[in-house]
């Protein structure tokens, strides 16, 4: 029997993989390779800054499940913010990452977009976790799109895929066969996915105790009110951890990293 997390997680992740078939495509893969325990290090999630939809507001759902804020991170010239919350006695839980766009920092379009977009969401809707993987409330227009893109890959992204997880992220040593993320970018690119190499193919080092990497997103088709385009959907992750000095291994977030990895979802 699932418990109540265990099930939100299945839900988002059933939703993840059926919106973004390569992340399951690399999961079967690594399956086939030998590994049968196949752990997520974190989810993570994307919003808007308006209060009904806030990383705080995001935040409060797995708070009620048992989990507790821990950082936050500035993204100062992608103009997010993020934090990041673990479950407060259950260890093998995934650590939640949930990041929102600064709409204030960008014109009045986009500020205008995202509150037109919220206004669409029902208040039963907000106030409840099914929130978390309940899609779009809105209309898609293409040009509203072209023009988000034009400001922020992020916002574009946000408008068109509206709540679901990002993106799930394996736990590197839970893993048995591919121990390094180096060797998990070896094996995938012999498969000929393609990763994230903005700022290197791997982001972090031993010495900040997180190493990650991701495949860039692949294509997914999209309808929008002038007819159907190709968007990027949604990339799988990859996070290795060390110990500190105390021995513990670390759990935060490196935002020098985390800056590159949202550059996953990049269209150009
Ligand atoms: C989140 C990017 C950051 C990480 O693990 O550092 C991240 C996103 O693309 O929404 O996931
Ligand atoms: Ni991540």
């Amino acid at each position: 029997m699932m418990n109540k997390i265990e099930l939100v997680f299945d839900k988002l992740w059933q939703q993840y993989t059926e919106e973004s078939p390569e992340a399951l495509k690399i999961y079967n893969l690594f399956k086939e390779n030998g590994e049968d325990n196949i752990v997520n290090d974190h989810v993570a999630f994307r919003t808007f800054d308006d209060p009904r939809v806030d990383v705080d507001t995001l935040g409060k759902f797995f708070i009620e499940l048992g989990y507790e804020e821990k950082g936050d991170y500035h993204f100062p010239v992608k103009k997010l913010y993020a934090k990041h919350y673990e479950h407060k006695s259950d260890a093998t839980m995934p650590k939640v990452f949930i990041s929102h766009l600064l709409t204030k920092e960008f014109s009045a379009l986009v500020q205008e977009q995202a509150k037109l977009c919220v206004d669409q969401i029902a208040t039963s809707e907000l106030n409840s976790i099914e929130l978390l993987s309940s899609g779009v409330h809105w209309d898609l227009d293409y040009d509203v799109y072209q023009k988000l893109l034009a400001e922020s890959e992020y916002a574009a992204w946000m408008y068109v895929f509206g709540f679901r997880a990002n993106h799930f992220t394996v736990f590197v040593n839970h893993l048995k066969t591919l121990k390094s993320v180096e060797e998990i970018n070896q094996f995938l690119k012999a498969k000929g996915l393609t990763l994230n190499s903005s700022g290197g193919e791997i982001k972090g080092t031993p010495a900040e105790l997180l190493e990650q990497s991701s495949t860039m997103a692949n294509k997914v088709p999209v309808k929008f009110r002038q007819g159907t385009f190709e968007v990027l959907n949604s990339y799988y992750e990859f996070a290795r951890r060390y110990p500190d000095a105390s021995g513990k291994l670390y759990t935060g977030f490196i935002a020098a990293s985390a800056d590159k990895i949202f550059e996953s979802t990049n269209v150009k």
